[in-house]
């Protein structure tokens, strides 16, 4: 798409250096940067920004950027065998492109993102002939939907949309909605159960096996920020805390109070397998009230 046929409210720009779509209509504010269809910020009018990004992050082509909404696709981490590169899979590091941008008389913004084996540069093992399409809608409400279509080659893969929550204080956090859920505790390295709400107090990094709408209350900013999924069997949560903050170049040594992840994702024992032809689509709609 060029710039000549996109719709009012959408256009294209150059942000840190990277190329990038910016939204702005009655409803909300906006980028995406090309870079790994990377949703960098969304601000509902008269809101306070919903989205994390690091004041440390990079920006360059071919990087992960720190903060907004990385999409981890086709592994998780390190992947299933722990030795799979580039961490959290090649689609939050490749070019994505943009089919269609749509604003609706609301004012919502709606982008289609597209990224196959062609543009990929570290494929891994994994299929070449894959299509994954990212339809991006931003409007009063957030919503992301995911979808992986196999070609000739069935896939087998993990995936998340990663997402950076601004919080208030992280120490002031509680997560609904996962109590009784059990989890991998990647900290402690054990599996537990969760009881009540979460909050933090240390590093905290968790594969909960949870298909759970999730409530982040936000004492000191005084909101909750809602994220309903669809197609999404785990939800990760993750805050650094100061250690492994002041370990990371790209994330500033006391950023964590600042931030918390609530992910929502398919991964270990929940991987998906889509046959040739076939498709998966793994959804989130993310709200604040
Ligand atoms: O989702 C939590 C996590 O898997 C943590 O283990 C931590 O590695 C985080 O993702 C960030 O990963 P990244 O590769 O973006 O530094």
């Amino acid at each position: 798409m060029s710039e000549n046929n996109l719709p009012k409210g959408v256009s294209f720009v150059t942000e840190n250096g990277l190329e990038a779509l910016r939204v702005e209509t009655d409803l909300c504010t906006g980028l995406v940067y090309r870079n790994g269809a990377h949703v960098a910020e969304w601000t509902p009018r008269g809101a306070e920004p919903v989205l994390w990004m690091s004041g440390s992050s990079e920006f360059t082509d071919g990087k992960a950027i720190r903060g907004g909404i990385p999409i981890c696709l086709p592994w998780f981490g390190p992947g299933r065998d722990g030795n799979h590169s580039p961490a959290h899979g090649f689609a939050r590091i490749s070019p994505w492109t943009l089919t269609s941008a749509d604003v609706s008389d609301s004012g919502e913004a709606r982008l289609v993102f597209v990224l196959t084996g062609d543009e990929v540069e570290q494929l891994a093992d994994f299929p070449s002939d894959f299509t994954a399409s990212y339809a991006v809608t931003m409007g009063s409400a957030l919503q992301l939907s995911l979808t992986l279509t196999a070609g000739e080659q069935a896939l087998d893969f993990e995936e998340a949309l990663h997402t950076y929550f601004a919080v208030g204080d992280a120490r002031e956090v509680r997560i609904q909605g996962l109590d009784g859920a059990d989890y991998l505790d990647k900290v402690a390295g054990d599996r537990k159960s969760q009881s009540g709400d979460v909050t933090f107090s240390q590093e905290t990094d968790r594969v909960y096996e949870s298909v759970s709408t999730c409530r982040i209350i936000d004492k000191q900013l005084g909101r909750s920020i809602v994220i309903e999924k669809v197609g999404s069997a785990n939800t990760v949560v993750w805050n650094p805390w100061v250690a492994k903050s002041a370990a990371m170049a790209d994330f500033g040594d006391d950023e964590w109070t600042q931030m918390c992840c609530v992910e929502t994702v398919n991964a270990l024992g929940a991987a998906v397998e889509v046959e040739p032809g076939r498709s998966h689509t793994m959804a989130a709609t993310i709200s604040i009230d």
